[in-house]
């Protein structure tokens, strides 16, 4: 349980509030993804900090905080807003954008195209559903139940169920919830499961059969009642659990499946164990340290830069070794 306190107590959620904005902002409208990632970065640092920031100059102090985001919080504290933001909020267009990429299938691309032809709500989106494919038609169907977020409890009832039904298709099949979730968080925003097989590595051949049956098994329970997309080793789509004894539904949920060999187990989970701004942070790190990792391996980079073998992993720690970086627990890996 005090594992988990870093993720419930934010000191300083008005700072982080209005970081994440911005990020969204970098990552929608702008498209800059290196400047989504330092804000991000800075509010999983000051989210994760236990005191209450009182000036710029105390936020520069933190890792991955620099001058222009001390700045913002001069700012904030003083003014109590942004002007940046203020901006931001005072153009239709930009809001556009963010409020289409809510829609889970409609990336900034897509959303920046929509708005360009006139689509400026989800309102609107409703009226001209022709213009979206199957993901985003599921997306927008959805749309209410998406912007939910999914209390541990339930996750946990979620886990569970997927975990039995899976199990009883077939024993050797290992089955773990990673995302938000596996980092602690009290609540997520969708459930990511890996999964890997004892029979299953790398050399052994596709078993395309492997993800499919349990995709097939979990539609026969009516529990997965949607496919965003599904391939050998990746599933997307919705799922539900079956009503409780009250009678009460629950909201549907977005889930992911994703399928490896055994041998690139290690690799997968630190990956699906996120967060995404964690991992481009320890991907640069192994970069730095003449590594590459992704999610299926870590691989040496000779002197020309070409990546080598896959080196062999066990655990977590391994990969941590390997870049000369002190291991993090999953609660500790939010940035
Ligand atoms: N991931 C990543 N880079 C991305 C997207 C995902 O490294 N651009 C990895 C890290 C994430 C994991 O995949 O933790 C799962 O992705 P989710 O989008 O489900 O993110 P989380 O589970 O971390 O958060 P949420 O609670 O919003 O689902
Ligand atoms: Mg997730
Ligand atoms: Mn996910």
């Amino acid at each position: 349980m005090s594992k988990r306190k870093a993720e419930t107590e934010n000191l300083n959620s008005e700072f982080c509030d209005f970081l994440m904005e911005l990020a969204n902002f970098e990552k929608n409208v702008t498209r800059a993804i290196h400047k989504y990632n330092v804000y991000r970065k800075a509010a999983g640092v000051l989210a994760k900090h236990p005191v209450k920031i009182m000036s710029g100059a105390e936020a520069k102090k933190l890792d991955g905080i620099g001058d222009k985001i001390a700045k913002k919080i001069d700012e904030f504290i003083k003014t109590g807003k942004l002007e940046k933001l203020d901006k931001i909020h005072a153009d239709d267009h930009n809001m556009a954008i963010n409020e289409l990429t809510k829609v889970t299938g409609i990336g900034p691309a897509a959303a920046q195209k929509l708005v360009s032809e006139g689509i400026m709500s989800i309102e609107d989106l409703q009226k001209h559903s022709d213009k979206l494919n199957h993901h985003q038609k599921i997306g927008l169907k959805h749309f209410e139940d998406f912007e939910k977020r999914i209390p541990r409890a339930e996750m946990i009832q979620i886990q569970n169920f997927v975990t039995e039904q899976i199990h009883k298709l077939d024993k050797n099949f290992k089955v773990k919830v990673c995302g938000s979730f596996r980092r602690g968080a009290e609540s997520s925003g969708d459930i990511d499961f890996l999964l890997t097989h004892q029979d299953f590595t790398s050399t052994s051949g596709k078993k395309p059969t492997l993800l499919h049956n349990v995709v097939k098994s979990l539609e026969d329970l009516k529990f997965v009642t949607d496919t965003l997309s599904l391939g050998d080793s990746k599933f997307m789509g919705v799922c539900r659990l079956p009503e409780g004894d009250d009678g009460k539904e629950f909201p549907f949920r977005r889930i992911d499946i994703r399928l490896l060999p055994h041998d690139q187990y290690y690799c997968a989970l630190l990956y699906f164990t996120g967060s995404d701004v964690f991992n481009a942070n320890m991907r640069q790190e192994a970069l730095n340290q003449g590594f590459t990792i992704n999610e299926y391996s870590i691989r040496p980079l000779g002197s020309t830069g070409v990546p080598g073998e896959p080196l062999p992993v066990t655990c977590e720690e391994d990969i941590f070794d390997y870049i000369g970086m002190k291991y993090r627990e999953p609660n500790e890996r939010t940035a």
